[in-house]
């Protein structure tokens, strides 16, 4: 299916750039001056259109909770996004095994982890957090749960997903890598008219790990963190360094502190790297991102090495901005 066919599909074509009043791509940076809200912030370029729905959606009065998880769905339905939802790179057994994270404003948070055969696992994570006693599901117990709730089962491979993989085995010597080339996993950060904040992540997870395996993107205060007091924040890329600093809360925690989000994302990037001069680890496989916001609307992005993108939209019906952002890095390549 081509990306337009799909987006139609999903009734997304609304939110097409032709109705904004701006829309542009900035070199770089982060800003500190806060978007007036609602205001939504997530990873990579899909983030565009993801920040865009949920955007329209909170302008029409939608929590942030429920237009946040409206753009991550976009993503998980996706076909073609293979770090993602359906279509997503399996492990190294070809199974298509899904990570989910939500948390709102008032400390709210549920997490689903190595799931398979469901596409929405980011609302998922939600039920989790809305109607059990507990805050994370792995697995099985997972699969059954949303069997409870009616969530449909289906095969989450696609053609172009079993090639690849089938690429994939003829080198690896069944060897799970680390492929920085593979990080596309989705983080949305979303400030309501209300003013309260909210965030998901979500993601298939490193393309061809080891069956079982979980990265940061499930796990509260790594892949995702949200204080309603401060900001939030979530993070893309090597899942393994991000839970080695808890990265997410880490960004949080700096902002409370006093730093801007931009600087906040800086100082948790640096902190990995940090980790890999102590550990006299290669650095060369590895790709952070994180992205930040405040609960003015400041925000900000930064990753280890060039190549990340995160999108914002923010402002008023009349007084809309869309940007896809070229992140600041710590390393030239
Ligand atoms: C993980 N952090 O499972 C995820 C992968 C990722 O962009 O972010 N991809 O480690």
């Amino acid at each position: 299916m081509k990306r337009s066919e799909f987006l139609k599909l999903m009734g997304a074509a609304a939110t097409s750039g032709a109705l904004l009043p701006k829309f542009a791509t900035a070199a770089t940076g982060g800003s500190t001056a806060a978007v007036p809200k609602p205001v939504s912030i997530a990873t990579w370029n899909f983030g565009v259109e993801t920040t865009q729905l949920a955007h329209r959606q909170m302008l029409d009065n939608t929590s942030a909770m429920d237009a946040t998880e409206a753009g991550v769905k976009l993503c998980e339905a996706d076909p073609n996004e293979h770090s993602v939802g359906l279509g997503g790179l399996p492990d190294r057994d070809g199974r298509v095994t899904l990570d989910a994270c939500c948390m709102d404003h008032l400390g709210n948070i549920g997490s689903v982890a190595a799931v398979e055969n469901i596409v929405h696992v980011s609302s998922l994570a939600r039920a989790v957090m809305e109607q059990t006693p507990h805050v994370m599901i792995v697995g099985e117990g997972a699969k059954e749960f949303a069997k409870e709730l009616g969530f449909p089962m289906q095969d989450l491979t696609v053609p172009e997903s079993m090639r690849l993989w089938e690429e994939w085995k003829k080198t690896a010597e069944y060897k799970p890598v680390i492929n920085i080339e593979n990080h596309d996993t989705i983080g949305q950060l979303s400030l309501d008219k209300q003013g309260h904040l909210a965030g998901i992540c979500t993601t298939s997870g490193l393309a061809y790990k080891m069956r079982g395996r979980v990265g940061d993107s499930p796990i509260i205060g790594a892949g995702l963190y949200v204080d309603g007091d401060i900001g939030a924040a979530t993070a893309t890329g090597h899942g393994e360094e991000v839970i080695r600093v808890v990265g997410s809360y880490r960004v949080v925690s700096e902002m409370e502190r006093g730093y801007s989000p931009q600087e906040a994302c800086e100082r948790a990037v640096r902190k990995i790297y940090d980790f890999f001069q102590r550990r006299d680890a290669g650095i060369q496989d590895t790709q952070i991102g994180f992205i930040a916001i405040d609960k003015n609307g400041g925000y900000g992005g930064y990753s280890l090495r060039p190549g990340f993108q995160y999108a914002v939209t923010g402002g008023s019906e009349d007084n809309t901005t869309s940007l896809l952002i070229d992140a600041p890095s710590m390393l030239d390549s």
